[in-house]
Parts: structure tokens; sequence; C-alpha cells
């Protein structure tokens, strides 16, 4: 996590971690190098969910179909983080588009690896970020570097998308349940699978809106209406105190609570969902910045991050809003974060 990402309990970068670089085999996919270690308004809600075959995939997926057009995108929200910058709120025009209605599960993940033989990046780099309440005692033994002012995200050895919380953690009970522990890139590498591909981050923002013009939460303003939960995050006192009156500590099923206004699920809280663009906290700051169809500047070392996760709490990172953002680099991977895919229409 870079200075820039203060009061992120949310994402924990490889390259937050000091001293010596771990071993990495290169030729399989792609990643960026790490050289710099260091220690709507107009939305029409369509409602079809049309079986959207995509080409290759073994499996049919149920996707949702995003009109397009014109919505306010961003945030000015007063408490957000000035760094992110969620704002100013612009009107930003989207094609049609199809989006899942779900983060991509564990089981649909699997599918993936049994087909390819994919290896992810936490299991090429050997380690991966794990939630300090996750880890079992036994691995907690041998776990010794947290990321430095997030001491609650620890490097574990032998974590993986399989083994999200240690090496002598599993997936039971958990299969559709987001997969987590994977990189952007590995997310890429699914989505061409999948014949998809991630979506860009207004394409992502609009379709967790569900019609609703500029709401504070893909429901509404309130975060908690009438007393019921609409969304997975953390109750209590961060990062000690994990209440989980919300039902879920961790991971929750990827269709638990009330879907959006597009029937969209989880979008808010949950797990991250990486978006394609490339991260700028003020490349759409620019008066001529591009309104139509944006896909983020070119070049950057980071990937846009969207919905915020199991982890957010509105005293320390109130990143579950609908206008909320971070980033992490494209080769980082945590218990928290996730990814959709999206599909021209
Ligand atoms: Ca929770
Ligand atoms: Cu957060």
């Amino acid at each position: 996590m870079s200075a820039s990402h203060t009061g992120a309990c949310c994402a924990a970068s490889r390259d937050a971690m000091p001293g010596e670089e771990p071993e990495r085999q290169t030729g399989n996919l792609t990643a960026p190098g790490r050289s710099d270690l260091e220690g709507g308004a107009t939305a029409a809600i369509t409602g079809s969910r049309l079986p959207v075959g995509a080409p290759g995939a073994p499996f049919d997926d149920s996707m949702i179909k995003i009109v397009g057009g014109e919505f306010l995108m961003g945030s000015d929200y007063p408490r957000g983080f000035p760094l992110d910058g969620e704002g100013p709120v612009r009107e930003v025009g989207v094609d049609p588009f199809y989006i899942d209605a779900t983060a991509v599960t564990n089981a649909r993940f699997a599918e993936f690896i049994d087909a390819t033989g994919f290896q992810t990046e936490a299991e090429r780099f050997g380690w991966t970020f794990v939630f300090h309440d996750f880890i079992s005692e036994e691995t907690a033994k041998t776990v010794t570097q947290a990321v430095a002012g997030s001491e609650w995200w620890r490097r574990v050895d032998g974590g993986d998308w399989r083994h999200p919380d240690g090496p002598d953690s599993s997936l039971e009970g958990r299969m559709d349940h987001p997969v987590t522990q994977v990189s952007w890139t590995d997310a890429l590498a699914y989505c061409e699978w999948a014949g998809k591909r991630l979506p860009t981050e207004a394409e992502w923002e609009m379709a967790a809106r569900g019609g609703v013009s500029q709401a504070m939460y893909p429901w509404g303003d309130e975060l908690v209406p009438d007393g019921v939960h609409m969304s997975n995050v953390f109750q209590g006192r961060f990062p000690t105190e994990n209440r989980a009156s919300d039902g879920y500590a961790g991971t929750a099923p990827v269709t638990s609570y009330e879907p959006n206004g597009f029937g969209l699920y989880c979008v808010s809280g949950n797990v991250w969902e990486w978006c394609a663009d490339n991260w700028s906290p003020t490349f759409h700051q620019h008066p001529n910045a591009p309104r139509d169809n944006p896909k983020g500047p070119p070049g950057g070392a980071s990937r846009v991050m969207k919905g915020g996760s199991y982890l957010c709490h509105s005293s320390y990172c109130n990143r579950y809003r609908n206008g909320a953002r971070t980033s992490n680099t494209p080769d980082s991977s945590t218990g928290n974060l996730g990814f959709r895919c999206a599909r021209d229409a």
C-alpha cells in the first residue's frame, strides 16, 4: 500500500512489503516489474437477465444487460478520501454492455483452473495477504511480516485462492463465495478464458448504482435501512472486534442480500472488485478528460478497485460507497479482493 492509500483497510499491495523480493517464475503471463519495490440518471433498467453464452466458455453465465446512456459518476462526499479522487461528480456516457450479476465464485474459478491449469500469481510468488483474524495459530507461527501502518494485513506463505486464509485453510463451504487471492492479471486470464473482460470503472459504477442517481449505496442513502443489512461490511471495532452483525465475518455467498435495481448482487461490500482501468486519482479531473466510455488513463502502475469489502468500516474506510474507489498493483492479491466480468453488448 502506498502512502496515498492511508486509511485503506482494504488494500494491501505486494509493493508494501519491505526486504527481499520473493522469487518468482516468469514466462507464464506478463506481470508488471516489481523494480519499484521498497520495503444513473438516464440509465434504463432492463431487468432482463439474458443468458449470454460466452464463446469458448464451458458454461452459459447469467449476465445482466445494462442499456447504457449517461449517469452521474463519482462522489463529492465530504468524508471521502481526497487522495482517492472520487470527485468531482461528472456526467459520463457508457455504451450498452453486459455484466455478471455476481462476483466470480470459487466454483467458477475452479472450473477455469481445472480447464487451463493456470497458476495464479499468489501461487507463483508463494505468498499472499491474509487478514490477521483468519490466520490459524499454527500458520501464525510462520508469519513474519505485516504491512506497516496496516498491521492487520499479514504476508502468509502458501496462501492462495484455494487456501485463502493460509496453507491450512480450504474452500470447504465457500464454493459459492467470491474467489479471492486473485490478482488483476489472474482476473484477466479468467476473463479471457470465459470470453469476457473486466468492466471499466465507469461501467462498474453505472451498473452498481442500479439506476438510482447519486445515491450513496446501491440501494439508497442509508447503510442499514430500518435495521436491515444490505451488504457485507465490518461491524464492531476495526480491526480487532468483528461483530459480523450482517451475518459474515469474512466473505459471504455471492447472492447474499438483496440485489440492486439492475439485479446485481453484492456490489457494495463483500469483496473489492478489480476494474480494467489504470488508476489515477486526477485523470478524470482534467477539463478535457474523456466522458464518453472513459477507460482510465494510459499507463500507470496500479489498477482501479471498486465496491469495498467485508473489512470496510465507517470509522476507518468508508469505501463501500458507489462513488468510492481505490487501487492496487496488478500483481497483488488479498483475501478481500475479487472481480466480476463484463462483456460488450
Ligand atoms: Ca460482515
Ligand atoms: Cu475499506
